[in-house]
């Protein structure tokens, strides 16, 4: 059976070290010879990117459901790039997805399940990596930056809903790895690493869809 690449996510508070940790994760890929795209959510370079941009740089004020819609708008846009590059044998790194719009839009007090609906049936990824860190420990980190979320009380509640997510996503079958991200740079590194070797000579299978059974047709 042709493998096809795999689709990776990694997940976390602000400044749980997500950034450096998906450069160093391609690094690695690349250096393995696996071809390897890394994505970054939201994709600001969008028309619809710009104005998540603007919202999160409070230079434009907009409707929590507008803005979590607009947020889940930004992923559909690249869904379909995703499926292209996995099919082609190319491993995709998200660094976000889906789940940080449910945490972050939850947080926020939208309804959970309201939150999730739009998001139903994207590419699920083979594996989700959460960069566990407390919001002290990132606040430790040299601060919160200017951005909308990045307060120490909203980051307590998006780690809570990211626990939530977690839990129900691992029992429908998409793999949820918790990874301590308050270790050193390179600690942290390793532990990514000794998760998606297994996955970097491709996936068998077709891609899967997240919340399949959330679907009524
Ligand atoms: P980043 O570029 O990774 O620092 O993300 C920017 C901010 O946007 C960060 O505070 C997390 C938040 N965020 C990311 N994805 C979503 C989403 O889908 N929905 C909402 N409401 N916030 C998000």
């Amino acid at each position: 059976m042709v493998k096809r690449g795999a689709f990776i996510v990694i997940e976390g508070l602000d400044r749980s070290g997500k950034s450096t940790q998906t450069s160093l994760l391609r690094a690695n890929l690349e250096a393995a010879g696996i071809p390897t795209e890394l994505i970054k959510f939201p994709d600001r370079t969008t028309a619809i990117g710009q104005m998540i941009d603007s919202y999160l740089k409070s230079q434009s004020d907009l409707d929590d459901h507008v803005i979590h819609l607009l947020f889940s708008a930004n992923r559909w846009e690249l869904a379909s790039t995703i499926e292209k590059l996995l099919t082609s044998g190319t491993t995709v790194i998200c660094d976000r997805y889906a789940f940080s719009g449910i945490a972050f839009s939850a947080s926020k007090g939208l309804p959970y399940e309201w939150c999730r609906a739009p998001d139903v049936s994207l590419p699920a990824p083979d594996l989700a990596l959460f960069l566990q860190i407390t919001p002290e420990a990132a606040k430790a980190r040299g601060g919160y930056g200017e951005e909308r979320y990045e307060r120490e009380e909203m980051q307590r509640s998006v780690g809570e809903i990211f626990h939530r997510i977690g839990a129900e996503i691992a029992s429908e079958g998409v793999r949820w790895v918790a990874v301590d991200a308050g270790h050193e740079r390179d600690q942290v590194e390793e532990d990514i690493w000794m998760f998606v070797k297994p996955l970097a000579q491709g996936v068998e299978g077709p891609i899967r869809r997240l919340w399949p059974d959330k679907i009524r047709v």
